[in-house]
């Protein structure tokens, strides 16, 4: 198989924790980004196989696909162990309900902390208006974290057993992480449950490159992290 993932692209680095866990080869395709220009030129490939021209991209065989939430769920109906999904119906609704909900209602006040990585805008005003909008975000954060420290209570994982919606949840709290958002400190269950999955290899593998990218692409972001890297960083992913 082959992934086409970005170097800092919270839903790449999603399919590349589900392809690790499931203990699955595949060649990565890092496509190019820049803090400045972003994805453009975008890769010919990404066009010619994503209508929304964005990463990920799986392609296995003749088949092609886009969107890490329906890349995990065929990588689960193809490669069924080890499971990322529970097996009851009710079960399963409520762990893609939770994908989702990191993926689609985390991200909202998450892209307000995202020009923190970028070039600083000549106009100061530009950066206070940017801060401003990230100072609003933290509370939806904070009241996001409270939500899931309440969903995990103590169990190990939010769906019982290991699933994909620790993977979007991880990705949604790492990326507030390194964007200087509010830390995890006050959410006991939510933090433990953080560090156990950094422990997994596919999630240690991420996180390290995640910084490595930061370190080679990104401006320095006050507070990332709680000021310490959440794992030893690896070389930067091409
Ligand atoms: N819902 C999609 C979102 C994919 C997405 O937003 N990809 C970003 C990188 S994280 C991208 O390629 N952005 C470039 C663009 O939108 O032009 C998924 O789950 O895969």
């Amino acid at each position: 198989m082959k992934l086409y993932s970005g170097p800092l692209s919270l839903f790449s680095r999603k399919v590349e924790i589900a392809l690790r866990e499931k203990g699955l080869d595949f060649e990565r395709i890092m496509v190019p980004f820049d803090q400045t220009i972003g994805y453009s030129p975008k890769h010919p490939d990404v066009l010619a196989l994503n209508p929304k021209g964005q990463v990920p991209v799986l392609v296995d065989g003749d088949l092609a696909l886009y969107d890490s939430t329906v890349i995990l769920e065929y990588l689960e109906d193809a490669w069924p162990e080890p499971p990322l999904y529970p097996r009851s119906p009710k079960e399963r609704a409520a762990c893609r309900l939770l994908d989702l909900f990191a993926d689609e209602i985390m991200l909202v006040p998450i892209r307000s902390f995202m020009h923190r990585t970028g070039p600083r805008p000549a106009d100061p005003q530009k950066w206070e208006s940017d801060e401003a909008r990230a100072g609003q975000a933290g509370p939806a954060i904070e009241q996001h974290f409270a939500d899931l420290e309440g969903k995990l209570g103590d169990k190990a994982f939010f769906c019982g057993a290991f699933s994909a919606a620790d993977i979007a949840v991880f990705m949604a709290v790492l990326f507030t992480q390194r964007l200087g958002g509010p830390p995890l400190a006050g959410d006991r269950a939510l933090s433990d449950w953080y560090g156990r999955l950094l422990e997994r290899p596919a999630f240690a593998k991420a996180a390290s490159e995640i910084v490595a990218a930061d370190l080679a692409l990104s401006a320095p972001v006050e507070g990332a992290y709680g000021g310490k890297a959440p794992v030893p960083t690896a070389p930067a992913a091409r």
